[in-house]
């Protein structure tokens, strides 16, 4: 993609982007304790062969009023952005000459936190979406595997970074935050996407 002046971090089927310190260790940390003190963190609870089990970390959803979310079975409505979600947005759109008008925070409290593997692929996100993922906290390692070919790569996403999704990625690839038992600290991840609203 012309826009990004880093190199794509796939081998193939798909396009990743990385920026190291997108912002600063200081900006990060101011980022870091407002996310923490300010959203709307949500436990949520996952129906799984009959039995619901918690969702392992806290989630929040914010964005313009229209970009609801069918996410795990759920509707998700967004709320209305926190000005520091604005600034990120603001941010991400002029680099990425984007239009995000959600995002998803992930909180993972400890190590034991997590998420399975998936691809975001939801009919909501259109074909070969653009999504910008941002790391504040506790470095975690994010692992994507190649559906049909199994290869596999790790990512070790730090405080500030930035990483971004795009082209076939989701298609081909799957990917996920596995648990931990060497990193005790907490660490936010803020997806921001364009929902395409679908009218039902
Ligand atoms: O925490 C991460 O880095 C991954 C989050 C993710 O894949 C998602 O929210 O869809
Ligand atoms: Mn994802």
């Amino acid at each position: 993609m012309s826009i990004f002046q880093f190199e794509n971090c796939l081998p193939f089927d798909g396009e990743l982007y990385l920026q190291r310190a997108f912002y600063s260790p200081e900006q990060a940390d101011t980022y870091f304790e407002k996310f923490v003190e300010t959203l709307d963190w949500q436990q949520e609870q996952l129906r799984l062969y009959g039995r619901y089990i918690s969702v392992p970390r806290l989630i929040a959803w914010y964005g313009d009023r229209e970009a609801h979310y069918r996410y795990s079975g759920v509707d998700h409505m967004p709320k209305p952005w926190t000005q520091e979600l604005l600034h990120v947005k603001i941010d991400l759109d002029a680099l990425l000459k984007s239009n995000f008008n959600s995002v998803l925070a992930n909180l993972y409290r400890d190590g034991r936190d997590s998420m399975g593997c998936h691809a975001d692929n939801e009919p909501e996100l259109g074909a070969n979406p653009l999504i910008a993922s941002l790391s504040f906290g506790e470095t975690r390692l994010l692992r994507f595997r190649h559906q049909q070919t199994k290869h596999k790569f790790d990512i070790d996403l730090k405080h500030g970074d930035l990483l971004i999704m795009v082209g076939t990625l989701q298609e081909h690839w799957r990917h996920e935050l596995p648990k931990t038992l060497s990193h005790k600290h907490a660490r936010i991840n803020l997806t921001y996407r364009q929902i395409n609203c679908l009218q039902s």
